[in-house]
């Protein structure tokens, strides 16, 4: 398979500074060679650079850098519909905001090419915010409701393909603020939350979905939040939040989605270097990566650390 690697060293949407250090992080624990190991042919597209800020008023003040993720969102749409038509992009973040330019891209090239998109959104927080409802102000709060076409963005670019909210899937929720649960009590979005985890297991959440987006032919775009892990073993993000995925948990919907064929686009976000320890975060997100393109139990070896 031909990946195109894109970093997006987007911090503006989160409240604490440190994941514009995400892609070098994520490049220095291994990301190329753990997928060229696998027979994968990879390119490094560099960093995305952000349309320049322009002045935007909003009437919420705790709004926080509104002009500079409008400039990413902007950049990050064109690039990813661009490198989505030669490969299966990987956007190292980055703060999650940048999934609104992101998912925005592809789902034009899905659009163009005919297949129904769809999105499993792996995360503590349903981050379905708009940026009048948001409390913190820090617009990585807010993506799925951009890319679902909700009101009030009439400040952000304007969105071809929303993706229709029945197409969108959450798993490993265990943090929602009121404004979000209201919007979503009457969304067809699905939550599996970790309560639904720890009772049915990933395994068949995940089946069910899947089965669901090969049904409709579907393209599948996926976006991992670190913090969807459990703190104790992914240390390296700004809003953790415990009782998390396992590491099991996670390499096993990452084994099941390779096995799926269905994945076409992939977000790894809010790794924020500053807190990792010893760059323990970065190299599961490489492992968790190399799982989702291939990688099987019975051909890993012990990684030593020197
Ligand atoms: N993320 N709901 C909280 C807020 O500030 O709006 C947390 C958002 C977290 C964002 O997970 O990418
Ligand atoms: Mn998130
Ligand atoms: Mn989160
Ligand atoms: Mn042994």
């Amino acid at each position: 398979m031909q990946f195109n690697l894109i970093g997006v060293p987007l911090q503006d949407g989160a409240a604490q500074p440190g994941c514009e250090m995400g892609p070098s992080a994520l490049r220095t624990a291994g990301i190329i060679p753990a997928l060229e190991r696998l027979g994968h042919e990879v390119r490094d597209r560099g960093n995305v650079t952000p349309r320049p800020a322009q002045v935007v008023d909003h009437p919420n003040a705790a709004l926080r850098a509104l002009p500079q993720v409008i400039g990413w969102t902007e950049a990050l749409a064109e690039v990813a519909y661009r490198e989505s038509g030669t490969g299966v992009p990987i956007f190292m973040g980055g703060d999650h905001a940048l999934s609104a330019g992101t998912v925005s891209g592809v789902a034009r090239r899905a659009a163009e090419e005919g297949q129904p998109l769809f999105v499993l959104w792996l995360d503590a927080h349903t981050d379905f915010h708009d940026p009048a409802s948001t409390e913190s102000g820090n617009l990585h709060g807010t993506p799925v409701a951009y890319f679902a076409g909700r009101p009030g963005f009439e400040c952000f670019p304007p969105l071809p393909h929303p993706v229709p909210e029945e197409r969108i899937c959450m798993m490993g929720i265990r943090s929602v603020d009121p404004a979000e649960r209201r919007a979503l009590s009457g969304s067809t979005v699905q939550i599996h939350d970790m309560r639904e985890i720890d009772e049915t297991g990933v395994a068949p959440l995940l089946r069910a979905f899947l089965a669901r987006v090969a049904q409709a032919g579907g393209r599948l775009h996926v976006s991992l939040d670190v913090d969807f892990l459990e703190p104790a073993i992914a240390p390296a993000v700004g809003t953790t939040v415990p009782g998390g995925a396992s590491f099991r948990e996670a390499h096993l919907i990452m084994e099941m989605l390779h096995d799926s064929g269905l994945v076409t686009s992939l977000d790894l976000v809010e790794l924020n270097p500053f807190l990792d320890e010893r760059g323990r975060t970065a190299h599961l997100l490489v492992d968790l990566t190399a799982s989702l393109m291939g990688e099987r139990i019975m051909d890993r070896r012990t990684r030593s650390f020197a």
